[in-house]
């Protein structure tokens, strides 16, 4: 008895291990500035049993930092698991065009948090305890949209189920005289903190309200028959409500989400060359369609432009 006791407390063990292997995005900060925890953010619920399940893999229950797959919920794939309940009581951020955007991920589950996890001394929006910031322990790349609320519509019920537009991608550098000449940014060589970055919301973005959704993608498997096919995706979505000054200009033809996430949309799988971080595939294209530069859509594709090994890159 004793023993098969140990044993399942080992599982459990085990498995709240693989759970912490994931992250969510779940803090924003405007104009540099971090705002509360999951304040603007649509939260997630945990734990929750998704319509997707492989046999032998255990995947139907997720936690909170697990990934989102292709054949999941609709919503899910949008802007994570169970969020349009959590619509309603969610708060709605003002920005103004032009302004700038970054978040912060956790690794940790909602139960590990402290006042550590959010009081980074370095301007990381989280942290683990005695650290700099995080790592992303995941190759791939980080893509934003835009979503409009369609007329007639408010924000706090709008399912995402619109067209949405790529405002921006953080991918990789190409680094072709070292070990992993892949040199995924977010990823930085595997180290704690993983790198930071910011962007700005196009100043030719008409005002409304919308949807902002920050996502990581953990690019799948080419060829593979198991779940490594699907890209894990780690999706969350922010409440916007953007003012033009007059800068306004006309919003491009956008995406549907979860379509242009599927395994054979252009960017969702890579080969095992690139998984490996050996090479860029011919023809890659980052995930989540074209994206907007403000004033058209351009094919966004890695600047494949070699970039020279440094010590600090690691690489
Ligand atoms: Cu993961």
């Amino acid at each position: 008895m004793m023993f098969k006791t140990s044993i399942a407390l080992a599982a459990i063990a085990a498995a709240s291990q693989v759970a912490d292997a994931h992250f969510t995005f779940f803090r924003i900060a405007h104009n540099g500035q971090w705002e509360a925890p999951f304040r603007y953010m649509r939260n997630k619920t945990s734990p929750y049993e998704e319509r997707f399940s492989l046999p032998g893999h255990g995947f139907t229950t997720r936690d909170y930092n697990y990934a989102t797959v292709y054949p999941d919920y609709p919503e899910s794939v949008r802007c994570g698991r169970d969020n349009i309940k959590h619509a309603l009581d969610t708060e709605v951020l003002d920005v103004q065009a032009g302004d700038a955007l970054e978040f912060a991920h956790t690794r940790d589950e909602p139960s590990e948090w402290t006042d550590a996890t959010f009081n980074c001394s370095s301007g990381y929006g989280a942290c683990y305890e005695g650290q700099v910031g995080m790592d992303y322990n995941h190759w791939g790349p980080l893509i934003v949209h835009l979503s409009k609320v369609p007329e007639g519509q408010d924000i706090h019920t709008y399912d995402g189920s619109g067209e949405w537009i790529k405002i921006y991608t953080l991918g990789l550098v190409w680094r072709p005289d070292g070990a992993s000449p892949v040199d995924w940014v977010l990823y930085n060589g595997g180290r704690i903190p993983g790198s930071r970055y910011s962007f700005r919301i196009p100043r030719q973005t008409p005002g409304g309200q919308y949807l902002i959704r920050v996502a990581f993608v953990d690019t799948g498997l080419k060829g593979s028959p198991y779940l490594t096919q699907y890209a894990h995706l780690y999706p969350s979505c922010f409440q916007l409500s953007v003012q033009n000054d007059g800068t306004a200009g006309a919003l491009p033809k956008g995406v549907k989400i979860p379509e242009v996430m599927s395994p054979d949309s252009p960017g969702m799988q890579m080969s095992q060359g690139m998984h490996d971080s050996r090479k860029v595939d011919e023809g890659y294209v980052y995930p989540g369609g074209d994206l907007w530069d403000g004033e058209k859509l351009v094919v966004d594709k890695p600047d494949l432009t070699p970039v020279p090994c440094e010590v600090e890159s690691g690489c």
